[in-house]
């Protein structure tokens, strides 16, 4: 037996794979196809580091089993190569893009080859391949001529540093994503795609796609759908009756009776208009002059202080109270968003109550909570009048709770008004009855609140109408309890911080907050007060009928704005085209694509704004396509994201001259089956993504409505210590260094065994070693195999459902970790079973795909492993030793488990407690008895 030689195997068999082509992926097969995506990479000068190959090898693992599953599989890889990074070393260096880019993809297609990785790499890609972006930009011209791509003067974010236009998403906490300068706002000509047109097909078509839960709430936030209400207020002035109103959104006009003042965006084209009207003009102007310097982000933040100005002289009318309110302007209403105007509801929205406790403007509580607290799906509730007491000692700094003694109850006082009896005095009876104090003196009465929940002593469900007191003991005197009181619960004082751990009625603790000065908006839903004829009314539901009540309109909003999609910089696809001073805006003929990007000499932007482009007036001047007068080519080129949109569809083709791809490429291969990438790109490339496509699929032009039928997200790796790998601080580890010393099936292993995928984990040197010795064992174990030996299978069969299991649901450390146990297992035996052996190579085979074919080889086999069939479990004999068994509570199957006939009886009883079904049913319960069936059940009784 030879040495375990990684530089030898790993050269010879990449070699081998790429003469034979067996990770090319077949057009139209009679196979089902499996469509397998990363993230295609910028190719940067530093070269590839260990973080970037997390995805690859996680796909290239999915990609190798399913070909052994049988699948026609399309692993493809490219390169996003249009970007800042590439142009500003250009212009240091005086390099052109074009030679930069090639230098840096030839080193990420060297190192990707070195590692294994199973890409089809007859259909690389690279977006600033004028074959490439030819597509793009005629997928821009379908744009164009259907109007969603269009012009407008936009104030936009500029970064300085940059000198470039940002999208709102490229800017991070008010500066540059990039750089971190500080963003200013400047006004200019854009293009604009109208992703808007779309926002709610994108927002709808989510329910139909399997992409983790975290990436579709990135995508529903981004779009920010609101349903509401559009509603009109009437302006009343004091002399002249002039009408005149103002149109707010709202998405709670069930608050409406509280709407205590409006508030107008400070552009709000109105407030010019009402000018000869507002007696304190010159106030307001200053106001206006500042907001201007602000980005929509800082206005934006949350717990910023709100500023604003009253527009004197003038009213609005609330059109359900009839009531005069003021109007003011604040710069927390953005003009770009609804109509920009608002009705503010002081006692239920945070920001309006921030700023009514800072001008001192009237609040007034229209919506009563109801707290929903577990209560039983099957039971309707018992309504009753209630009463909620907040007792505090009368010396210390404690409170009184009800301990309850048969359940898990910890509560304030609480109890039911009797018919007649007014709710203070019922208040101070169930005090006395259930503490025994006897003097009380009412400090504070809460707003009303109610709460549906399950009534463990009583058994039945809920519905409690609360009048809140807050009251103070004026002295120790207490008398002795009744038997039954003391039968229910036992008394105990508490201090805030206790009762905020173990009070166990939810919304309690609100009035208890509100008493120490934590005041807090209720923006919850509730039940309607103070409105009029709406008085005791679901807030939800009465939301219909309130806006018909005011004469208002039903209104779906949505966030998404359209997309800046120019950008003035060089390295990017030219924006195709041409303006002609009598005709227009003229798109280049298809004939003409595409607009290459002209070589030039100095890729500096220039200080007005403009593209480099825009100097080289050879290229620019051009005779206009429609009229052959003279005319000049757009200089504008597209933001990075414009190749990115689209180039999963060219891997199904990319060869294509004629087409961006063959209908017939594209049905066979679309959508994406699974598409895994950075946590980073899940909301805007994918959001975009999905929009081109969309766009396309109503031009007929690809088969679905989606591109990617499941998304998948992985953590980042980080440097040593758990910081971002990055060139500043020295601690970027480069695969070509581990590669030679470990090899790459072992960089691949660890990559894969350092942590959960889903997670952020930090690279370790010395833990690679793990990986090592493992394959060196798994090398040295052919020396025992034996041919006829027959070998307890239980062990492999096992390692297979779980490995392939573990693959599926990306948990691909503890599928490595299998792996490990198994080899540690047999290793210990004399011989092994050749048959055992082989089953273990072949899930081994897409984590470390080098020395299994090496050894697949050694063991007699011309075929490749990967071309081998993908090992089946064999049900029966796991059945042997992992057995599944009902878990029942109070007779009820509820949950099912996983267990070992082994297991002893206190095992399993760990085991379905561990379940979370079986704890969400039985948390808080008081269990009276387990039994325990062997190997058949289980049952919990309470
Ligand atoms: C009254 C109200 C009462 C509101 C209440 C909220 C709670 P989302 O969900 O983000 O769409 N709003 C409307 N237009 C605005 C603008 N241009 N700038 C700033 N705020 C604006 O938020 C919708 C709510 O945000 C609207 O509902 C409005 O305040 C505010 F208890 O109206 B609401
Ligand atoms: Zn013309």
């Amino acid at each position: 037996m030879k040495e375990y030689d990684h530089k030898k195997i790993e050269k010879k068999w990449q070699t081998i794979w790429e003469k034979k082509g067996i990770y090319r992926a077949q057009n139209n097969s009679k196979k089902k196809k499996f469509y397998n995506l990363i993230e295609f990479p910028y190719p940067s000068g530093d070269g590839m580091h260990v973080g970037h190959i997390r995805s690859n090898t996680a796909m290239d693992i999915i990609s190798r089993k399913r070909r052994m599953e049988g699948f026609n599989v399309l692993y493809p890889i490219g390169w996003d190569a249009f970007g800042l990074p590439t142009e500003n070393y250009a212009i240091k260096t005086g390099k052109q893009p074009a030679v930069i880019t090639k230098k840096n993809t030839d080193t990420f297609r060297r190192q990707l080859q070195s590692i294994g990785f199973s890409f089809d790499w007859s259909r690389e890609i690279n977006t600033t391949d004028p074959k490439y972006y030819k597509w793009t930009q005629w997928i821009f011209l379908q744009f164009f001529k259907k109007g969603l791509a269009y012009k407008a003067k936009m104030t936009i974010n500029w970064c300085p540093k940059d000198k470039i236009g940002l999208a709102n998403e490229e800017v991070i906490d008010g500066c540059c994503e990039r750089c971190g300068t500080q963003v200013e706002q400047r006004e200019k000509e854009q293009w604009m795609l109208a992703i808007t047109k779309y926002a709610d097909r994108l927002y709808k078509d989510l329910d139909d796609v399997d992409y983790l839960p975290q990436i579709k709430l990135g995508q529903r936030n981004w779009i920010g759908k609101s349903e509401g209400a559009e509603i009109e207020f009437q302006i009343e002035f004091p002399d002249v009756q002039r009408p005149n109103s103002v149109k707010i959104f709202t998405t709670r006009p069930d608050t409406i009776f509280g709407a205590t003042y409006l508030v107008l965006a400070p552009e709000h084209e109105l407030v010019q208009k009402l000018k000869s009207q507002i007696t304190n003009w010159k106030e307001i102007e200053n106001y206006i002059r500042e907001t201007k310097n602000k980005t929509e982000i800082e206005r934006n933040v949350e717990d910023k202080i709100k500023t604003g100005v009253e527009l004197k002289g003038i009213k609005a009318v609330n059109p359900a109270t009839k009531k005069e309110i003021p109007i003011w302007i604040a710069d927390y209403v953005l003009v770009t968003y609804g109509t920009g105007a608002i009705m503010a509801v002081p006692a239920h929205d945070e920001r309006d109550f921030a700023f009514a406790k800072k001008y001192d403007l009237e609040i007034i509580n229209v919506i009563e909570p109801v707290y929903i607290d577990r209560p039983k799906e099957d039971l309707s509730f018992i309504e009753r009048e209630a009463i909620h007491a907040i007792v505090k000692h009368w010396k210390e700094d404690k409170y009184l709770a009800l301990k309850w003694k048969k359940v898990n109850w910890l509560t304030f006082i609480t109890g039911g008004v009797e018919s007649g009896e007014n709710t203070k005095d019922a208040a101070i009876r169930e005090i006395q009855e259930e503490t025994g104090y006897q003097n009380l003196k009412l400090i504070k009465e809460f707003p009303r609140s109610h709460s549906k929940f399950y009534h463990e002593p009583k058994k039945e469900n809920r519905f409690a109408h609360f009048s809140n007191f807050y009251f103070q003991l004026i002295n120790d005197e207490q008398k002795e309890l009744s038997q039954e009181e003391q039968e229910i619960h036992e008394l105990r004082w508490m201090t805030t911080q206790e009762l905020e751990k173990e009070m166990t009625i939810g919304g309690a603790l609100r009035d208890l907050e509100n008493l120490q000065g934590k005041e807090k908006t209720y923006s919850g839903t509730g039940i309607l007060t103070n409105s009029g004829k709406f008085d005791g009314f679901d807030s939800e539901k009465a939301k219909k009928e309130i806006i018909k009540f005011v004469g208002g309109k039903e209104k779906v909003t949505f966030k998404l704005r359209d997309w800046i999609f120019s950008r003035q910089r060089y390295w990017g696809e030219p924006i195709p085209v041409i303006h002609c001073e009598d005709c227009g805006m003229v798109p280049v003929p298809e004939k003409d694509l595409p607009v290459e990007l002209p070589k030039v000499k100095n890729y500096q932007p220039t200080d007005s704004g403009e593209s480099p482009l825009a100097n080289i007036s050879k290229w620019v001047n051009v005779k206009c396509p429609k009229c052959k007068g003279k005319a000049k080519r757009e200089t504008d080129t597209m933001p990075n994201w414009a190749g990115s949109s689209w180039y999963y569809l060219r891997y199904t083709d990319s060869k294509n001259n004629k087409e961006f791809a063959s209908k017939k490429n594209l049905k066979y291969w679309t959508p994406v089956d699974w598409y895994n990438g950075g946590n980073e790109h899940t909301t805007l490339h994918l959001l975009y993504s999905r929009f081109w496509h969309k766009f396309l699929f109503d031009l007929k032009l690809v088969p679905t409505s989606e591109p990617y039928k499941k998304r998948t997200s992985h953590g980042m790796i980080l440097g040593g210590g758990g910081v971002k790998m990055s060139k500043s601080l020295g601690n970027v580890i480069n695969p070509d260094d581990i590669v030679k010393t470990y090899g790459a099936d072992t960089l691949r292993l660890y990559e894969m065994f350092m942590g959960p995928f889903n997670q952020s984990v930090a690279w370790s040197e010395e833990a690679i070693i793990g990986p090592r010795r493992f394959l060196e064992r798994v090398w040295n174990l052919q020396s025992k195999i034996q041919k006829n030996k027959k070998y307890n299978e239980f062990e492999i069969e096992k390692a297979i459902k779980k490995v392939g299991e573990d693959i599926e649901e990306m948990k691909f450390n503890t599928a490595v970790s299998t792996l490990m146990i198994f080899i540690n297992e047999i290793s210990k035996l004399e011989s092994i079973s050749q048959m055992a052996y082989e089953k273990f190579l072949k899930i081994l085979s897409p984590f470390a795909p080098h020395i299994t074919e090496e050894l697949w080889q050694i063991l007699g086999y011309k075929k490749s492993i990967n071309q081998e069939s993908w090992p089946v479990f064999d049900l029966s004999k796991i059945q042997d030793f992992e057995l599944k068994i009902a878990v029942q509570i109070n007779g009820k199957v509820k949950a099912e488990i996983m267990i070992s006939p082994e297991d002893d009886e206190e095992i399993v009883k760990k085991k379905a407690f561990a379940n979370e079904a079986v704890l969400r049913h039985t948390s808080g319960k008081d269990i009276k008895k387990v039994f325990y069936v062997k190997n058949r059940l289980i049952n919990i009784v309470f």
